[in-house]
This record gives structure tokens, C-alpha cells and sequence, in this order.
């Protein structure tokens, strides 16, 4: 096993937190290099693009958060072997990152300009890509994003849902998901239930 050095912000969200789930669940040993937000404007200066989560692999230091999901989704035995499975999981990770792009700006507005940024996702494109959220999991059985199985797609998704029912995001209503999309509720509800995911957020006494 390669030795694997993971860097990301502290907290049990955004593109680094799916890597560090799959790992957790795969059981496969990582240095989980976790800073505060003070810390990273310093941080960055050390990363190609100013940006995370980086992942180091035996000394190779490797940038984009999808390519790393799938890399550690691969070791840990949680990513598709079938061809077109692969796809239908890569699809839903490339919604997401599209759904965190547009959500990006908002955060370098404040008060009424941030409000109304907000409120215009959660009129329109949070619930598009919610709704396509929950019909790709209702069509292919109601459990799993791919594969009829745990894959990483199910732990972004996962990720993403706790984040937004979180109310962390100022003017996104905490009930957004279970209003639009009740069937991404029950399956992030059903992901925190896993004993390996139960174990990870216990390290870090959070729910
Ligand atoms: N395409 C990159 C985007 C990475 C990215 O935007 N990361 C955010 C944190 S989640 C960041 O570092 N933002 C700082 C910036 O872009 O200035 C990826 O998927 O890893």
C-alpha cells in the first residue's frame, strides 16, 4: 500500500471529506492532515493551484478532489470494476462538484448580497440537482448511486446531504433535502448508519 498523506480543512465537509470516509471504511492507513481556516492562507502557498485537498502519495503530491475520491475509492475496494458502472458513479461526483461551483461564490459575498445569492440556489439550482440526485438513487433501486453497492459516490453524496441538513450554509433552510428530495434523506440517513462511519465521526465526537 502506497503511503498516502491527506490535507484538507478540519471539518466534516467538502471535497476532502468523501476521501477521507472511503479510507476510513476501506481500512486503508492515511496521514489525516487536518488545518484550521486561519491556516490556510499560509498552506496554500505550498499547493499548485492555492487549493485542496492535495494527497500525497509516496512523496507524489496530487491536486483535484474527484480524481483523489476515486483513487482512494479503488484502494479501499469502494469504486465500480464494470465499465459503464464506473461512469453512472463518476456522473453523480461530477454533478456534485458542479452543484459546489455554483455554490462557491456565495461564500466570498456577505449579508444581503450573501442572502440573496443563496436564496436564488435554493430556489432553482439546489433543487434541479437535488431532484436529479434522487431520481438517479430511485432508479437504480433506492440504495445505492451505482453498482447495487457502497461506492464513493454514495459517500459524497452522503457528505454533501449531512453538510446542507447541517444549517451551516447561512439562508439554506435545514430541511432543503427532506423538502425536495426525501429519498437522499433516508439514504444519508442509512450511510451514517454503517458501524465504519459510525467509528470515524465517534474519533471526533460528532454525530
Ligand atoms: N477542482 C478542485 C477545486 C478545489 C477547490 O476549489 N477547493 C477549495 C476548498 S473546498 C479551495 O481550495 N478554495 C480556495 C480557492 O479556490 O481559492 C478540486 O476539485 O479539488
Amino acid at each position: 500500500m502506497p503511503q498516502l498523506k491527506l490535507t484538507y480543512f478540519d471539518f466534516h465537509g467538502g471535497r476532502g471529506e468523501p476521501a477521507r470516509l472511503a479510507m476510513q471504511i476501506g481500512g486503508i492507513p492515511f496521514e489525516d492532515h487536518r488545518f484550521s481556516f486561519p491556516e490556510f492562507a499560509e498552506l496554500r502557498k505550498s499547493t499548485p493551484f492555492g487549493q485542496v485537498p492535495t494527497l500525497l502519495v509516496d512523496g507524489v503530491l496530487v491536486t483535484q478532489s474527484d480524481a483523489i475520491t476515486r483513487y482512494v475509492g479503488k484502494l479501499a475496494g469502494l469504486y465500480p470494476t464494470d465499465a459503464f458502472q464506473a461512469l453512472l458513479c463518476d456522473e453523480v461526483l461530477t454533478v456534485l462538484e458542479d452543484a459546489s461551483i455554483r455554490l462557491g461564490p456565495s461564500f466570498r459575498l456577505t449579508g444581503d448580497a450573501q442572502k440573496a445569492a443563496r436564496l436564488d440556489l435554493v430556489k432553482d439550482s439546489m433543487p434541479m440537482y437535488l431532484g436529479w440526485l434522487q431520481k438517479q438513487l430511485l432508479a437504480h433501486g433506492g440504495e445505492y448511486f451505482a453498482d447495487n453497492r457502497l461506492t464513493v459516490a454514495d459517500l459524497k453524496v452522503f457528505v454533501d446531504v449531512r453538510g446542507l441538513n447541517s444549517g451551516w450554509l447561512d439562508h439554506v433552510p435545514s430541511d432543503l433535502v427532506e423538502t425536495v428530495a426525501p429519498a437522499l434523506n433516508a439514504h444519508m440517513q442509512r450511510i451514517a448508519k454503517l458501524p465504519a462511519v459510525q467509528q470515524y465521526y465517534a474519533k471526533f465526537n460528532t454525530k
